[in-house]
C-alpha cells in the first residue's frame, strides 16, 4: 500500500470540484477525435502508461553562477527529496521515478532509502556519477579533467566513483548509469584533442566491465560548459562513436540543452534510433544554451517533433524500443515541485501529440512528395489540445485533475517551510 503525502481525501476534494468540467471538455475532445477517427479512450490509456523520471537534484531551488535565491521549505537531504518527488508523482501520477546523484544524495543506508522509496510508490532510475566537482579531502583534483585527466591517479578515481554508483545503484534498484563529464580545455594547445578521447574511452572501459548485464550505460554529450574551448564528449557523434566502442550496454543521452542552436534535435534522436544507440533523454527546454529551463516552456513544438520520430521508432521497432525519459532541470524562480509536474505534463503532452500523428496519412504524403500535406498532417497533431486526455488519465490514475492547483490548495509547500528550516549550502544544490 503506497504511502501518500498528501493526504488522499483532500485530492478527491480537488477531484470532486473539476470532475464534471473535465467530463465536458472530454467528451467534446471524444467527439472531435472519432470524427477523425481516433479512439480517444485508447489515447487516455496510452497516456497512463507514461513516465518519466524526476531529477533528484530537481528538487532544490536551482541558482546561476551569480547567485541563488533559496527557496521555502527545500528539501535538506535524499530522504526529503524522495518526499518531495513523491508529491510529484502522487498528482501527476507520471514520475515514477527518481533519478539520484552521486555523492549528493548518498544515503547513510542504501536499503534504507529503496525502503523509503517502495513505501511512497517510487523506483530509481539512472544513477548519475558526479566527477564534475572535487568532494572535501579529496586525494586527486578534477580540477584538469577527471576521465580524461592527465594525471592516472586522477582517471583511477573517476573510474572508482562511477564504479561505487553501479554498486550502490544496484542496492537501489537501478538499472542505469549516467556518465557526464564537464572535462575539456578553455585555450586552444591546452590539451591533445585525440589523446583525450584516447583517455576518455580507456577509463571508460574500465567502467562499462563493471556494469550487470542488464544495465545500460548512458554518455552524455555536452557542446561546452565548463569547459569553453572544446568539451571532450562534445556532440552526438562523439557519444556515439564511444558507445560503439564500448558495447551493446553503452548508450547516448540526449539533453535537450546539450546542442549549438538551431541543431535539429528530432534529427539526432532519429540517427541514434536508427543504430540502436538512443539511450535515453534529459528533457528540458533553452533559448540559448544549457538553459535548464521547463521543458515545453520556450519551444514545445521540438519536443513534439522528438516524440514524433519517438512514435516512429517505436512503430518500426516495437516493444525493444525503450529509450529512458528523464527531467534535468534547474528552477530558479518557481516552485521546484511545481516545475517539475508541469514539466512531466508537458512531455506527457507531447508523447500524446505524437501518437495523434496518421502515420499512414503521413507516409502516403511523404511517398507522393505532397509537402504541405505532409507538414500539415504533423501540425494538426500538435495543435490538438489533448489537455483533458491527459487530466482524464491523471484522474483515472489516481492523480489529480489540476496538479498545481491541488498542491497549492494542500500547504504542502507551507508545511515542509516549517519542517524544514534553510540551510546554507544545502548538497545538490542545482546548479547544473
Ligand atoms: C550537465 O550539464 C548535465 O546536464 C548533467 O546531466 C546534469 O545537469 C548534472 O549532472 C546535474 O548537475
Ligand atoms: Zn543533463
Ligand atoms: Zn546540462
Ligand atoms: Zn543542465
Amino acid at each position: 500500500m503506497t504511502k501518500n503525502i498528501i493526504d488522499a481525501a483532500q485530492v478527491e476534494q480537488h477531484n470532486a470540484s473539476q470532475r464534471a468540467a473535465l467530463q465536458a471538455d472530454y467528451d467534446a475532445l471524444g467527439g472531435m477525435l472519432s470524427r477523425r477517427g481516433v479512439d480517444i479512450e485508447a489515447l487516455t490509456a496510452k497516456a497512463q502508461t507514461f513516465g518519466v523520471a524526476v531529477p533528484s537534484w530537481g528538487a532544490g531551488t536551482g541558482g546561476t553562477r551569480f547567485a541563488r535565491f533559496p527557496g521555502k521549505g527545500e528539501p535538506r537531504d535524499v530522504t526529503e527529496k524522495l518526499e518531495d518527488c513523491a508529491v510529484i508523482n502522487q498528482l501527476t501520477r507520471a514520475t515514477p521515478a527518481v533519478s539520484l546523484h552521486f555523492p549528493w544524495d548518498k544515503p547513510s543506508d542504501p536499503k534504507a532509502l529503496r525502503q523509503q522509496a517502495d513505501e511512497l510508490g517510487l523506483g530509481f532510475d539512472a544513477v548519475n556519477s558526479n566527477t564534475f566537482q572535487d568532494q572535501a579531502g579529496q586525494a586527486h583534483t578534477y580540477k584538469f579533467g577527471s576521465l580524461t585527466s592527465t594525471n592516472k591517479a586522477s582517471r583511477e578515481l573517476a573510474v572508482q566513483h562511477n564504479i561505487d554508483c553501479i554498486e550502490l545503484g544496484k542496492t537501489l534498484g537501478s538499472k542505469g548509469l549516467t556518465v557526464w563529464v564537464g572535462d575539456g580545455a578553455n585555450f586552444p594547445g591546452q590539451s591533445n584533442l585525440r589523446g583525450a578521447l584516447e583517455r576518455y574511452i580507456d577509463s571508460a572501459k574500465g567502467i562499462y566491465a563493471a556494469l550487470p548485464d542488464d544495465w545500460q550505460m548512458y554518455i552524455e554529450h555536452k557542446l561546452f560548459e565548463p569547459a569553453f574551448y572544446c568539451s571532450v564528449i562534445a556532440d552526438w557523434g562523439t557519444s556515439f562513436a564511444v558507445a560503439q566502442t564500448l558495447g551493446p550496454k553503452a548508450k547516448c543521452l540526449v539533453d535537450l540543452g546539450h546542442h549549438a542552436p538551431n541543431t535539429n534535435i528530432e534529427m539526432i534522436v532519429a540517427r541514434l534510433a536508427q543504430f540502436g544507440k538512443l539511450g535515453g533523454f534529459h528533457f528540458n527546454d533553452s533559448k540559448y544554451g544549457d538553459d535548464d529551463l521547463d521543458s515545453g516552456s520556450i519551444d514545445p513544438f521540438q519536443l513534439f517533433l522528438i516524440f514524433n520520430e519517438l512514435a516512429d521508432s517505436q512503430a518500426r521497432d516495437g516493444a525493444g524500443f525503450n529509450p529512458s525519459y528523464m527531467l534535468d532541470q534547474s528552477h530558479n524562480v518557481t516552485d521546484p515541485i511545481e516545475s517539475l509536474m508541469s514539466s512531466a505534463v508537458e512531455v506527457q503532452r507531447a508523447f500524446v501529440q505524437a501518437s495523434l500523428v496518421d502515420r499512414t496519412a503521413l507516409a502516403g504524403f511523404q511517398e507522393s512528395n505532397d509537402v504541405l500535406q505532409a507538414a500539415q498532417t504533423l501540425k494538426k497533431a500538435f495543435r490538438t489540445d489533448v489537455s483533458p486526455i491527459l487530466a482524464m488519465a491523471r484522474l483515472r490514475s489516481g492523480g489529480a485533475i489540476d496538479p498545481v492547483a491541488a498542491y497549492r490548495a494542500a500547504g504542502y509547500r507551507e508545511q515542509v517551510a516549517v519542517k524544514r528550516p534553510p540551510k546554507a549550502g544545502a548538497s545538490g544544490s542545482g546548479i547544473v
